[in-house]
């Protein structure tokens, strides 16, 4: 693999006009015949010759205008098709025949077998493991798709667009067409098929057309794709109300698969989901897993206007496709459930996914600017912040003009392949504003440190707020320039009440949103009567670390009083974590722990207020993890030591809030039949978080237990599980319970994962032998890449003490199953392989240890460019 750069980027010297496919499937020998049309673009130079890219293609046929092409005229090998003496400017007819393998397929790109049936997955670059053609999302052609095939072994033959029409084909074969009017690019291509069930529905768009949709799941599981259903219709019906965007084809379809790479993918009129994002039912899924189903139904759904109708022009532009979808799918589920708790998951989430990237040697910008291996690429950087970038557009202008430059994007730019540049230019032209340094935000890497100090001046009635910031160097990227960073900001009184500034100077404050554009400001508020609490970033406004020196009793009034409730969190949190890292470094030191008693009545006090949602005030008990942890020491890190403090601290706030905790373990029951709604499901959420303290005082085991057994739906079920297994993995109460659920959902395996991943995830060292043990099991299957990542990756990802154990073991064991894994599926090795990110901010004997097995895996012989590129940037 060699880098490829971004100011490498041309046109291609030929326009794709039309594509036509023809598939003879056969699950070893897969005939593929490509008709594409082409003409040379204009300007282009008249000797170039026609290179097309292919991945382990061998060529079985090639015709130009029908009439055999001349062996001279062309050099094909696995990865290329270059033609030569090609017309100057007549458009032209190649005819391009391969034979492919779909069972051979281990690495799910291309067309590969999933459970007896046929399916694609093109993105990024998976199209040029079917045919030779010019693969790259800037070559946009509407595509007419021709599928042969068994009829009793695969009465469904899918592809994009609306149905053309079928018919038998003799021997047992039937065909059908399928004809995509959209010009796509090819990553957007797919075909599906085999014998599935289905469940039917209609939705009538805003202008009085009848789609129809489709979900194809394994026969028998049908009602499981109930609740996919509900959101697919809540979703079309959103973007239509949210972004005027109306569905633009006849039908609309969803196949689920077992074997899938990512979450789903976004392939136009034929979305392709890995199961576990669109089967539930009550027995079965938890709150987490309705919630996932909803927001990735909603954004492949979106990905039909950002993505498949206006898309990117190279893949360095990947976030104006994920970023803009993300923040869609964002708000969509804000508007579906509740705001400030929604926030607060998204937030969790990128500070535990998104800001280590950020921090660690794989750091690199929204839109990056060079790449080995793009599949490495689909980030939390691209995705997450890309999201946060989007967001920040909006605050910047305020809803109603960033709705403007979205309606400026779609109108200007339907139809072809833009760049990030287009996407903001709309913004600037829907406001005024010059965006140019906030699109440093697109191009610098790294996390801005904003540090912030108030002051108050009684007699001259001025607070004043100054502000630094700066952006760390990352790799590649030395000297970074200051960000237009915009702080979501205001004063609270110490009755509670906000304080309005007559008027601020220093810096441009409109709509509570104050501008930080200089590397140092000073923000003054005038006209304040009394000494101001501060609350800034509130809602989390910029992707930052903030810091700002509060008192336990600011950040108590804060926690109470603050309008924005995600911002009552971020106080709690803020009166938290400093406890837990002197816990840590106390648990280091061997010292006694004691945690800060404003911090547990703050805590407690929130849990217990009812007039706060149950789902806010479960968010408020769920301490930071131990990954938060670490991450806020930032170096010399030592899992262990910051597992025992974490314990010691909940074991305090247990003991003080065991009546509280009773309280809602027994009040916050969800009596009748199951509703995935967000109000029950933050009643069970408040339920669980109880049920976690009341393990640190007497009865533990006997009252998980009996939780677990009393369970009547799978996120109380699962949890009490998890109790068990975490805090009292030798007893026999945790032993019962866990072969007890093995036993009775051994079927399901979206169940099966859960039950790995709850033992992926004991705490302490002897988790490794129990993984080993469990990958024996012959429920372990390691070509289902959903079943490695519950057990292999969960383990790599979130089990600091026992992935980290102070003897390095854990991570020799993770550099064997890369290799391993490396030889199927290079990209699921690479992706488990980021869990190594870290690294470098343990304790320095693991950092050691954690070295030598990425070394181990950077001297094996053969390895993918996919892990090469992640272990090698890793180390450096
Ligand atoms: N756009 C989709 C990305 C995706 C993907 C990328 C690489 C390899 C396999 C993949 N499957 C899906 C998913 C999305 O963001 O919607
Ligand atoms: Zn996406």
């Amino acid at each position: 693999g060699q880098v490829i750069n971004l100011a490498d980027y041309r046109p291609t010297d030929f326009v794709l006009e039309r594509v036509d496919l023809t598939f003879d499937l056969d699950p070893t020998e897969t005939k593929v015949e490509a008709r594409l049309i082409f003409h040379r673009r204009e300007g282009a130079d008249p000797k170039a010759p026609l290179v097309l890219d292919g991945d382990e293609l061998s060529l079985s046929g090639l015709l130009f205008d029908q009439m055999e092409m001349p062996a001279e005229q062309y050099t094909a090998t696995a990865d290329s098709l270059a033609v030569y003496n090609l017309p100057a400017a007549d458009p032209f007819e190649l005819t391009i025949s391969t034979i492919i393998n779909p069972q051979a397929n281990t690495q799910l790109m291309g067309l590969y077998r999933t459970s007896g049936i046929y399916c694609t997955q093109c993105e990024a670059e998976g199209f040029r493991r079917i045919t030779y053609f010019p693969d790259r999302p800037d070559v946009l052609a509407p595509y007419t798709v021709n599928i042969i095939a068994d009829k009793a072994a695969n009465p469904l033959l899918l592809s994009n667009g609306n149905f053309l029409g079928g018919a038998g084909y003799g021997e047992g074969k039937h065909f059908a067409a399928w004809f995509d009017p959209h010009p796509k690019p090819s990553y957007l291509f797919a075909l599906v098929a085999g014998d599935l069930g289905v469940i039917e529905d209609t939705f009538t768009t805003m202008s009085g057309r009848e789609v129809a949709l489709k979900i194809y799941v394994e026969h028998g599981k049908e009602p499981r794709a109930a609740y996919a259903m509900d959101a697919l219709k809540r979703s079309m019906k959103w973007d239509e109300e949210a972004f005027g965007r109306e569905y633009d084809l006849d039908i609309f379809m969803i196949v689920a698969v077992s074997d899938f790479n990512m979450g789903a993918m976004e392939n136009k009129g034929l979305n392709i989901f890995n199961d576990k994002y669109v089967l539930a039912d009550p027995e079965t899924a938890t709150d987490a897993d309705y919630a996932n189903i909803e927001a990735i139904i909603a954004h492949e759904y979106f990905h039909n206007w950002t993505g498949n109708r206006i898309t990117c022009r190279d893949w360095f532009q990947l976030c104006l496709k994920e970023g803009l979808t993300v923040y869609r799918d964002h708000e969509f589920s804000s508007d579906q459930r509740s705001r400030p708790v929604k926030r607060i998951a998204e937030v969790r989430h990128l500070k535990s996914e998104q800001f280590p990237e950020d921090a660690g040697p794989l750091a690199h910008p929204v839109r990056p600017t060079k790449y080995r291996e793009i599949n490495n690429f689909y980030t939390t950087t691209v995705y997450e912040k890309g999201s946060e970038v989007t967001r920040m557009i909006a605050t910047l202008l305020g809803n109603v003009t960033f709705k403007k430059g979205m309606d400026i994007y779609f109108d200007r730019h339907d139809g072809q392949a833009v760049t990030i540049e287009d996407f903001v230019k709309c913004f600037e032209d829907a406001s005024g504003r010059d965006l140019a340094q906030f699109s440093l935000w697109y191009h610098q890497a790294g996390t801005p440190l904003v540090t912030a100090s108030g002051s108050y001046d009684a007699t001259a009635k001025t607070f004043s707020l100054s502000l630094e910031q700066m952006v760390p160097a990352t790799p590649g990227q030395t000297d970074k320039k200051p960000m237009h960073i915009p702080l979501s900001l205001a004063l609270f009184g110490e009755n509670g009440g906000k304080i309005e500034p007559a008027s601020v100077e220093g810096a441009e404050y409109t709509g509570e949103v104050l501008h930080l554009i200089g590397r140092t400001q000073t923000a003054v508020f005038h006209g304040i009567g009394s000494r101001p609490v501060v609350s800034i970033n509130r809602s989390f406004s910029a992707p930052i670390n903030l810091h700002l020196d509060q008192s336990p009793a600011d950040l108590a009034l804060l926690a109470r009083h603050e309008t924005d409730h995600f911002a009552r969190w971020q106080a709690l949190t803020d009166l938290a974590l400093p406890n837990l890292l002197k816990a840590a470094r106390d648990a280091r030191e061997g010292k006694a722990i004691a945690c800060e008693q404003t911090s547990i009545d703050a805590l407690l006090h929130a849990a217990a207020d009812e007039s706060l949602e149950p789902a806010f005030r479960a968010q408020a008990l769920a301490l930071p993890s131990e990954s938060d942890i670490s991450r806020e020491l930032g170096s010399n890190n030592d899992p262990d030591a910051i597992h025992a403090g974490r314990q010691a601290v909940m074991k305090q706030i247990a003991d003080r809030g065991i009546a509280i905790f009773t309280g809602l373990f027994e009040k916050m029951t969800t009596p009748g039949d199951f509703s995935p709604d967000a109000k029950s499901a933050g009643r069970r959420a408040l339920r669980n978080a109880a049920l976690t303290y009341l393990s640190y005082v007497e009865n533990g085991p006997a009252r998980a237990k009996a939780a677990f057994d009393a369970a009547n739906n799978m996120t109380e079920r699962l949890h009490a599980l998890t109790v068990l297994a975490h805090r009292f993995p030798e007893s026999d109460e945790a032993i019962t319970a866990l072969s007890t659920f093995r036993d009775h959902f051994a079927e399901n395996a979206l169940v099966i994962d859960k039950w790995f991943s709850v033992q992926a995830t004991i705490p302490g060292a002897s988790a490794l032998n129990r993984v080993r043990k469990l990958m024996e099991s012959p429920l372990f299957k390691r070509t289902n890449p959903n079943r490695v990542r519950a057990l292999v990756g969960t383990f790599a990802f979130t089990n600091p003490t026992g992935f980290g154990r102070a003897d390095g073991e854990g991570y020799r064991f993770l550099a064997r199953e890369i290799l391993d894994i490396d030889q199927r599926n290079p990209q699921l090795a690479a992706r488990i392989l980021t869990s190594m990110r870290s690294w470098r901010s343990l304790e320095p004997v693991r950092a050691g240890l954690a070295r030598a097995a990425l070394t181990e895996i950077e001297r094996a012989p053969a390895l993918s460019t996919d892990v090469r590129d992640i272990v090698e940037r890793t180390l450096k």
